[in-house]
């Protein structure tokens, strides 16, 4: 009792200047920047402890996903019911959202309903009825028919842990809801559940969304930048733009999510009690949930008012204010409310209307009482505004640094009644932020129609989202082969392996099956010096060859471009051109006048007579040099050689990549009897048992006696009779008609290198002509042939690539995209790639399983050796092709082995064993 005497004795003293005596009584309450800066700190601290798989169970701050992926971008529209529920005033309402051509898209019809405080206290299966009770009444009132189906966006202003849009479990009640049997549940079934029971409505909940998104995703639709929500009213929150990969207990890393933080419950583990006021723990005591949500008790409507009556009363009991009298509405809870605060703050009625609401509450206030409960109410919104400024900071200073920015424009979108009432709180937040991140420059805009025409935006894009994706996997879902289609497809090389071996005049379905002339692979004994050409891949490269016999090959290469109107001009400037490269690289090696024996490896259908003579049956990949198809390759090469009279090569061998490259790796590997290229082209060639190949013709009788003999398969014309008619999608024949070897090389089209770019340019193209992708907008560079190179879709497919860095490759292309237009790009890379390797690998099924049978064998073991950009380069390429191997050739283990040298070696191993052949005869 003497304290409190000689306390109102000291504070007498001081009657002069009200508000000092008022800020000395609530000096802890008066925040310094510093201060702010801490919290701040501590708050960022704890959004990390949320936003982390270890601690996110323990952490106060839950930092929930909301599984809004992405801001409006405009291209919402539609018809949508919302719920508001959770705030001051619970809403019914109906959003037209049309096309944005500019901020003016959206028409709302809202009614405010009652919420009876006895179903925040009661059943939730009652308050949800209610709900539901007026969502019918709303209906009938707007006329609105019940027949047809609605989507609705439902805002529910509380904690809820969702795991997909419109699904999300109450984790615990605020403010002053506490409706039992709810905590724990799907919100969204118990309002479907409600309106089922309600009954004649035909309602489907689409997105359940947090007030604080569904005013960010408000403010959004008309304010790009805005990717902050931040709510000060009864309740207060906040919730921002993360990037997915920080959101741990999500699945990805690519793009952002909305996180709502649930900032309210800052504190709850006593993370700032040293900031904690007397008053703050008596609210916190005398409130339906004591040691919850701290910080929304120190900031928030529905406590601000219950303060100041605390703090009032405790200065009156102190004698400093009215004389030291109190009333009983002073001692009543509540008596003092947000409203009051409000008018209190009021600039020219402030002191008046404090007049009044002193009188109203039995008390005789001096001049002075009201100057200090005035000022008691400025402090008192002031610290709440100042701690708002500090988790905000927090929050606008992790996007800034996640998005690596020396300067981040960003704008918050703001709702509720403290923000929207008190004269000045706006202004304070505003310059508080500004002062505490300078770094960012911050625009505030209040939600002009709450937070329900962000829910519809939500739900918009919710159903954009879903529309979109069902029509994408739709689409896509024409590239996803079945087990049974990869069946059909193994059976079908299969037959187009039969039919290719027989005779001259095999059926449609036949691949050419092209004799190489090469009875066996490498044993070792080979050794010499070689030339080797290697033409009709990416690169054309004019090699030397030193085979120094068991195991060591010795290579120097020149790599040579093939300029395209030499691909394309005629064939004797493509083999010019090939003579003057090797007439270079002759120079380069300083062996003008060596003539060694040369290897040509010449990647492209070659009826062969002999090791050394190949008649091009057609041009396939970029090449038509005119007057090749139907001669002799190496009669033209050596022609060539003639006219530039310069060099002499002896010319031993032709053969095609695959054969190649199967001796390359077969070198080592003697198991290997496989060639496999998946580069700019496709082809595989394997050694068949002479037996089954009737086309003999060129061989010696000699040969006639080998038991093996290499074919070239050139599987890429498969389907070519229509065999594929099932899997090729419209997207295929859109290349196919465009390549200028139209309905040849079907199978080659659906798997390598030089089409599988131009296959995901037709998709991208028919989804953006469809408005699923880059907002529709078909540009010039998507119009381009040949601009998708299939490097990019090994980029785009890279799991090491963060989704920015596939906007970046986009961008490169001239293709402006949204995140949500990035993973679709990826996916449909995915999708036609997979494709491919699956192709691959039901023709290599084939294939194993020939050999396998031709040797009436149970089991196979057996080796690849391949090459190709694709299969090398490709992320997945190579794995998912021989997963489908093992799956539909179950009898043999097939090994892959990586051609490292490419088959110009192979070329010259053969080119070795043909002249050591010739030396035998
Ligand atoms: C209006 C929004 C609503 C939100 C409310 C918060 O439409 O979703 O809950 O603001 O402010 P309060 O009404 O609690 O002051
Ligand atoms: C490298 C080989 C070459 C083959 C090429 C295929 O040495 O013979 O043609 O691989 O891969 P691409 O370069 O077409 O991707
Ligand atoms: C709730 C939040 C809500 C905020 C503002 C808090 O009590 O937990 O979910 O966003 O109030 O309404
Ligand atoms: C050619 C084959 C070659 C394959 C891989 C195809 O276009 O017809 O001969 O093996 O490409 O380069």
């Amino acid at each position: 009792m003497f304290a409190v005497h000689l306390l109102s004795f000291y504070f007498s003293k001081l009657q002069e200047d009200p508000t000092k005596k008022v800020d000395r009584f609530l000096y802890s309450m008066r925040l310094s920047d510093e201060q702010l800066m801490d919290i701040s700190t501590r708050f960022s601290g704890e959004m990390k402890k949320g936003l982390s798989v270890e601690t996110n169970s323990t952490a106060t701050v839950k930092m929930l996903q909301t599984h809004v992926r992405s801001t409006p971008d405009g291209s919402e529209k539609g018809e949508f019911l919302a719920l508001d529920l959770g705030g001051s005033r619970f809403k019914v309402l109906q959003v037209k959202v049309r096309e944005d051509a500019g901020g003016g898209g959206v028409e709302m019809e809202e009614q405010i309903f009652p919420m009876p405080k006895e179903l925040l206290n009661g059943k939730g299966t009652e308050l949800f009825d209610h709900v539901s009770e007026c969502l019918k009444d709303f209906l009938h009132q707007k006329n609105i028919s019940l027949e047809d189906k609605h989507a609705l966006g439902f805002t529910f202003s509380f904690p809820c842990q969702q795991s997909a849009l419109d699904q999300g479990v109450l984790l615990n009640w605020s403010k002053d809801y506490r409706a039992r049997g709810l905590q724990g549940k799907d919100v969204v079934q118990a309002l479907t559940e409600a309106i089922s029971r309600t009954g004649d409505m035909d309602i489907e909940v689409l997105a359940l969304v947090n007030d604080t998104v569904g005013t960010m995703m408000t403010c959004g639709f008309d304010e790009k930048h805005c990717e902050v929500g931040l709510i000060i009213g009864t309740g207060t929150n906040a919730c921002y733009m993360e990037e997915l990969r920080h959101i741990e207990l999500v699945e990805g890393d690519e793009g952002r999510m909305c996180v709502n933080t649930e900032w309210g419950a800052f504190g709850d583990d006593g993370a700032l009690n040293d900031y904690i006021t007397e008053f703050d723990r008596e609210i916190d005591a005398a409130s339906r949930n004591p040691g919850k949500q701290l910080f929304e008790k120190l900031v928030s409507g529905l406590y601000m008012g219950e303060l100041v009556r605390l703090v009032v009363l405790k200065m009156a009991k102190l004698g400093l204010l009215f004389d030291g009298y109190v009333s009983d509405a002073l001692r009543t809870k509540g008596k003092i409310t947000n409203t009051h605060i409000a008018a209190v703050e009021q600039y020219k009625d402030g002191l008046r209307n404090t007049r009044d609401i002193l009188l109203d509450l039995d008390l005789t206030p001096s001049s002075d009482d009201c100057v200090a409960v005035q000022h008691v109410c400025t402090v008192v919104s002031f610290r709440s505004s100042n701690l708002v400024a500090a988790g905000l900071a927090a929050i606008l200073t992790r996007v800034r640094q996640n998005r690596k920015l020396k300067t981040l424009r960003i704008t918050v979108g703001v709702d509720g009644t403290v923000y929207r009432t008190l004269p000045q709180y706006a202004k304070r937040l505003h310059k508080v932020v500004r002062r505490l991140v300078p770094d960012c420059h911050v625009r505030f805009v209040l939600s002009e129609s709450g937070s329900s025409k962000g829910a519809a935006v939500v739900t918009a894009v919710a159903q954009r989202l879903a529309s979109q994706r069902q029509q994408v996997d739709k689409t896509l879902s024409s590239f996803k082969l079945s087990p049974e289609q990869l069946g059909l497809v193994k059976a079908s090389m299969r037959v187009g392996l039969e039919a290719g071996l027989k005779s001259n005049d095999p059926s449609p379905s036949a691949l050419k099956m092209l004799p190489s002339f090469v009875f066996r692979t490498p044993d070792g004994t080979e050794h010499g010096k070689y030339l080797a050409l290697d033409l009709g891949g990416t690169n054309f490269r004019v090699l030397l060859v030193k085979i120094r016999g068991s195991g060591s090959v010795q290579l120097y290469n020149k790599i040579y471009p093939i300029p395209l109107e030499i691909m394309q001009g005629t064939g004797e400037e493509l083999f010019d051109h090939i003579v003057q490269c090797i007439s270079d690289f002759l120079d380069y090696m300083g062996m003008k006048n060596a003539r060694l024996p040369l290897g040509f490896t010449f990647s492209f259908p070659c009826q062969q007579q002999a090791i050394d003579s190949g008649t091009l049956v057609s041009w396939t990949k970029g090449f038509k040099a005119t007057d090749c198809e139907g001669h002799d390759v190496v009669d033209m090469l050596r022609d060539a050689i003639k006219r530039r009279n310069e060099f002499d090569l002896d010319i031993v061998a032709v053969v095609n990549d695959t054969v190649g490259t199967m001796m390359s790796c077969a070198y080592e590997d003697p198991q290997c009897e496989i060639g496999l290229i998946a580069g700019t082209g496709s082809n595989v060639c394997y050694m068949e048992e002479l037996r089954n190949i009737e086309k003999k013709e060129g061989c010696t009788e000699g040969e006639k006696g080998k038991q093996r003999m290499c074919v070239n398969t050139e599987w890429g014309s498969l389907g070519e009779d229509g065999c594929l008619g099932d899997i090729i999608t419209q997207y295929d024949s859109q290349v196919d008609q465009q390549s200028f070897n139209h309905g040849k090389q079907r199978f080659e089209k659906l798997t390598s290198g030089l089409y599988l770019g131009e296959v995901v340019r037709q998709v991208l193209l028919d989804l953006t002509r469809r408005g699923l992708l880059f907002r529709g907008h078909v540009t010039e560079p998507l119009k381009t042939p040949g601009i998708f190179h299939t490097k990019y879709l090994s980029q785009i497919e890279s799991d090491h690539l963060a989704l920015h860095q596939v906007r970046s490759i986009l961008q490169k292309l001239g293709l402006d995209s949204t995140c949500d237009d990035s993973i679709i790009v990826k996916e449909v890379c995915g999708a036609v790639s997979r494709r491919a390797a699956q192709l691959c690998g039901a023709g290599m099924a084939a294939v194993v399983d020939k050999i396998r049978e031709n040797r009436s064998l149970d089991h196979l073991d057996v080796t690849v050796g391949v090459d190709g950009t694709l299969y090398k380069l490709h992320p997945h390429f190579s794995r998912v092709l021989q997963e489908t191997v093992r799956t539909l050739a179950p009898q043999c283990h097939v090994t892959f082995v990586l051609s490292e040298e490419g088959s110009g070696k192979g070329a010259a191993l053969i080119t070795a064993v043909a002249t050591q052949e010739q030396l035998d005869m």
